[in-house]
């Protein structure tokens, strides 16, 4: 396979560990915990799991032997810049622990477990993957594991590989299912230990004790190169509003980044929207007068950061889905029926006055996608509403009753973008390259020193990689109960931007400066090689909220 020179150079990349992690590791254990919230709950739901103390990773002067272990790994959900690493990490503690370990990877995600779909992974596997971006070694799935038929299916592999622990590296939902599965398997004296590692570009898994989770610094550093680049084109050509949507399915913690690195015009946050519940309109009018106010100064050019969930922050288009949701579900038969150029109009004379007024506002196109485009459920695709056109058209729209109004006197042309996949995969920054070998090789400590219902966590690493601390969280610690699908669950609580936060509280700070003026920042590409302060630097996120 024809590899480019960063690759080649990028293979030799040595991870930075803590300290602690450079010999031979003692566990020391903390006090016990307790559940975020919802305490009684979550203790009878995981009797076995509940209450286990924080570890911490600490050198050991002497190298106690222990036997060969076989561990299994699984990579859920959607990719992010590290994972291989976290696997190279894993790799390599096992190894540490005893030479005849062996690693074993369930392939397409956790399906992989469920239909026996697995490869070795041996040396020159894993070392052909180190500091590489994507999760092609073993690949990804969103299967859920969430009923006790695929956990017993699950063991029947386990035990025919003779693995006696298993590492998901996932999002919330993975690691709070991989929780339930420890539970299951310590229930059930399977001898099966399940460690779980904090993964999502979102950054929406993050709490007291885990400080990020890994490819969030990775894919926001892709994004804001080239957010930085579009508005440095903006400021050259100064005729285009730039509006680019950035992934992050419900929590803004991407765009809010990005704006951090790049200062651009106008950042949307869903958080925000949903506090001060504004409506779409109040979006329209905050970002036209933005466009309006620069125009004033000649200025007929900007960027706008829009975050992916938007859509189901604003609340009264939450409103609006969930009457869609239903009326639909109900009624598909009958709006089949109906012919295409009818279809908007018979949708309007359906639903209640104050959705139906919204959903006569919404340009065509958002409209058939609302009405249209429908997950095997029969719900809305909110992922696939393209909320950069529907703004922009809809910007475009206000403009121009506003100039009628002899309210704005500017020039006003968008452009559209969406980055998201474009960040997934690239090869992770020095941070994430360290975070994630770091996070695979601390999982290894957790299993030899016999921990389940953890996971595996690195703290302090807005410090230099050496002060960093390895250790474990216990799962059931980050849970609370919600609603989900109609029904109470334990799970870990998401993490959503909070508006009271240093990050937030610094883009608020600055945000009209930066609408007004053009402050733009470029911040280039990833730098792997050079002077640290170029090559090493964490999140803005993650350095404002660890600024003590
Ligand atoms: P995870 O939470 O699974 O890490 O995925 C995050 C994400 O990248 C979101 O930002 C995005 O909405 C989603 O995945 C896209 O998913 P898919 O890869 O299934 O299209």
């Amino acid at each position: 396979m024809t590899k480019s020179a960063l690759q080649i150079a990028r293979a030799a990349y040595q991870p930075k560990v803590s300290a602690a992690l450079h010999g031979a590791v003692k566990a020391v254990e903390g006090a016990t915990t307790q559940s975020v919230a919802d305490q009684e709950e979550i203790k009878r739901l995981f009797p076995n799991t509940y209450g286990m103390p924080i570890i911490t990773f600490e050198s050991n002067e002497e190298k106690v032997s222990s036997p060969a272990i076989n561990v299994g790994v699984i990579l859920s959900g959607g990719q992010a810049p590290g994972g291989h690493n976290v696997i190279s990490g894993l790799f390599d503690g096992i190894k540490a622990i005893n030479p005849d370990s062996r690693l074993y990877g369930f392939l397409m995600g956790p399906g992989g477990l469920v239909d026996h779909k697995y490869k070795e992974l041996t040396a020159d596997i894993i070392d052909e993957y180190r500091n590489t971006g994507g999760f092609d070694m073993i690949g990804s799935g969103r299967t859920k594991l969430e009923e006790t038929a695929q956990y017993d299916k699950g063991l029947e592999i386990l035990k025919q590989l003779n693995i006696s622990a298993l590492v998901i590296i996932g999002g919330d939902d993975s690691n709070t299912n991989a929780c339930v599965l420890a539970e299951y398997y310590k229930a059930n004296n399977t001898g099966i230990q399940v460690i779980g590692c904090p993964k999502t570009i979102d950054g929406d898994l993050k709490n007291e004790q885990i400080e990020t989770s890994f490819g969030f610094d990775t894919a926001c550093k892709v994004y804001s190169e080239v957010i930085g680049n579009i508005e440095r084109d903006c400021n050259s050509a100064r005729k285009y509003w730039h509006f680019i949507k950035l992934m992050g399915r419900s929590a803004s913690h991407i765009a809010l980044e990005c704006a951090l690195q790049t200062q651009p015009n106008v950042c949307i946050i869903s958080e925000e929207v949903e506090a001060k519940k504004q409506s779409l309109d109040d979006i329209v009018n905050y970002i036209a007068g933005v466009v309006a106010k620069r125009a004033e100064n000649g200025n007929n050019f900007g960027t706008v950061l829009i975050p992916e969930g938007l859509i189901e922050f604003i609340p009264a288009m939450k409103s609006l889905i969930s009457e869609l949701n239903d009326f639909l579900a109900h009624h598909e038969e009958e709006f089949k029926q109906v012919d295409r150029s009818e279809q908007r109009a018979y949708i309007i004379s359906k639903l209640s006055k104050e959705n139906a007024d919204l959903y006569a506002s919404l340009p065509e196109g958002v409209a058939r996608q609302l009405s249209l485009d429908r997950d095997p459920h029969g719900n809305v695709q909110v992922s696939l509403i393209e909320t950069e056109k529907l703004l922009a058209e809809m910007v475009g729209n206000r403009l121009a009753e506003w100039k009628k109004e002899g309210k704005y006197n500017g020039k006003f042309a968008s452009l559209v973008h969406f980055f998201g996949y474009e960040g997934r995969c690239a090869a992770p920054s020095n941070y994430d390259a360290d975070y994630c070998y770091s996070l695979g090789y601390t999982a290894s400590c957790l299993i030899a020193a016999g921990k389940t219902g953890y996971m595996s966590s690195v703290r302090n690493t807005t410090a230099p990689a050496d002060q960093w601390i390895a250790g474990g969280i216990p799962v059931t610690m980050m849970m609370n109960m919600e609603k989900r699908h109609g029904e109470m669950k334990p799970v870990i609580q998401k993490a959503l931007v909070k508006l009271d936060g240093a990050p937030f509280k610094k883009f608020a700070a600055n945000r009209e400066n930066w609408a007004v003026n053009t402050e733009y920042v470029y911040p280039g590409p990833i730098q792997y090689f050079g002077p640290t302060e170029v090559c090493d630097q964490t999140t803005r996120t993650l350095a404002l909220e660890q600024a003590k």
